[in-house]
């Protein structure tokens, strides 16, 4: 047992040394400010195939930051993700295409404009649809929280359709080419480039609800951050370098030199070792990412269930009703209402940030540490109770008897739920994708939104969780074996 925790010691000491020595260090002078973006938004935002982030949004405030003295940190987690994590002060602006509506202007304050755009329909290019009246009885794909979404919901009574929603603009996209939805409604400004890029989709419909793109903050708060980007929008568009940009991701030299290469992609990107060598880096970078939040997880849950555990099972009413009490509530509550809650709802009461790091491992620890909690707990009460009496009246002290005589036996019977916990929080680290954390599957919805490569990305991402969970069963057994000794 001893040499049990000294192993989890060693191994969370080398984790948490390696987790300080990969942050990058942070200049003092520079102010870091959190933007938010969406994953795939062309010619606005996307990862381009080295996954570096690029587009006339990430071009802009990188400019901006530069010309303003100040450091971007762009979290690529989606539209909605980004609204919501916006509104509850978790990350400092969002740029992604974003339109000024007046509703939005409730809750945030918008830069000067950008950009303009309006909304329009697209449809397959065989597609026998050419206006909203065709819609009756069909289903039409939408973006979740978008202008678009909010357009194509007020007119789905009058015309008949039902809606779909998706998260990201590729996945809307694909369900239209797919044959699954009818129709699509997007920015003409990114359906336009779609088009002449080859995304294999044609537009139907003029551009209706026109509006124009603004960078957000939260409404009142980090106005300082927001007038930095219009003074330096302002400088970009009177020394040129606004116009530049622009032309760079819409002129036709670029539009076509992007649809040669998604021609190109499409020609040598249908393999899987072609699809591993395009995104090993990335793939790496997530492989590590999992690792850190399963071995940081593993080891707080693993204190946490313990600790709560033990105190089911002293002779206190009030310390057993607290574990029951945990228990319940945090094996209960489902992983993703949990995470969610931690990243977005906590901050919007306290008003203070939690990274989206810490906020996964508190998860994790949480969930996992309820379910190990519960079976620490079952495993000390299936020790026979003539032990305890046995110890007791042997003159051992409640404390020692539990340490020297229940524990050993107890343990010996959990450690195969240890083994199957430290798994089952190694493959829980994939629902934190949903609070931007870029592991594993983060990583694999961002290459998927730009390649479309659902089915091999999908096989590769999975290959590499059973080589990680048959790494980490080994090791168990491994570590199961010395205690046994
Ligand atoms: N134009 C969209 C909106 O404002 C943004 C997006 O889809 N990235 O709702």
């Amino acid at each position: 047992m001893k040499k049990f925790f000294v192993l989890l010691s060693c191994i969370f000491s080398i984790t948490i040394a390696g987790i300080m020595f990969s942050q990058p260090k942070v200049q003092a002078a520079e102010k870091t400010y959190t933007i938010g973006t969406d994953v795939t938004f062309p010619p606005f935002v996307y990862a381009n195939s080295n996954n570096k982030y690029v587009g006339i949004d990430m071009e802009l405030i990188r400019a901006i930051a530069k010309e303003e003295g100040f450091k971007a940190d762009i979290k690529p987690i989606g539209f909605n993700a980004a609204v919501q994590s916006l509104s509850s002060g978790q990350i400092d602006g969002v740029i992604a295409g974003m339109t000024i509506t007046d509703e939005r202007r409730q809750k945030f304050d918008f830069s000067t404009p950008y950009y303009q755009s309006g909304i329009v329909m697209a449809v397959a290019p065989k597609s026998k649809i050419t206006s909203l009246k065709d819609l009756k009885g069909k289903r039409v794909a939408i973006k979740t929280g978008t202008s678009g979404a909010d357009y194509a919901n007020s007119i789905k009574d009058r015309y008949g359709f039902k809606t779909v929603t998706f998260d990201d603009s590729d996945n809307v996209y694909n369900d239209v080419k797919n044959g699954n939805s009818a129709a699509c409604f997007d920015d003409s400004a990114v359906l336009n480039y779609g088009v002449k890029t080859g995304l294999g989709l044609k537009i139907v419909t003029k551009p209706t609800n026109t509006g124009k793109y603004g960078f957000a903050v939260q409404k009142g708060k980090n106005q300082e951050l927001l007038s930095k980007f219009n003074q330096g929008l302002e400088k970009l568009k009177k020394n040129g370098k606004y116009d530049q940009i622009i032309e760079k991701y819409t002129g036709s030299a670029a539009t076509s030199s992007k649809k040669k290469e998604n021609k190109q992609k499409d020609a040598d990107g249908h393999t899987f070792v072609g699809l591993l060598k395009q995104n090993k880096d990335a793939l790496l970078e997530g492989v590590w990412e999992t690792i850190e939040l399963t071995v940081v997880s593993i080891i707080c849950a693993t204190v946490f269930g313990v600790l709560i555990g033990l105190l089911g099972v002293i002779p206190n009413k009030f310390s057993q009703g607290f574990s029951t009490t945990v228990i319940y509530i945090f094996r209960g509550l489902p992983l993703l209402v949990l995470a969610l809650f931690i990243y977005n709802g906590v901050p919007s009461l306290t008003g203070s940030k939690i990274p989206a790091f810490i906020a996964g491992i508190i998860t994790l620890t949480l969930n996992e540490g309820a379910y190990t909690a519960a079976f620490v707990k079952g495993g000390i009460e299936a020790v026979d109770t003539g032990q305890m009496e046995a110890a007791r009246s042997l003159g051992l002290p409640f404390g020692k008897a539990m340490r020297r005589v229940i524990l050993p036996q107890g343990l010996k019977i959990m450690v195969p739920s240890f083994i199957n916990q430290f798994i089952i929080t190694l493959k829980d680290t994939s629902i934190l994708s949903i609070i931007g954390i870029l592991e594993l599957t983060q990583t694999g919805k961002i290459i998927i939104a730009r390649n479309l490569e659902g089915f091999r990305i999908w096989t590769i991402i999975a290959v590499i969780y059973l080589v990680i969970i048959t790494l980490l069963t080994l090791l168990s057994k491994w570590v199961e074996r010395r205690i046994k000794d």
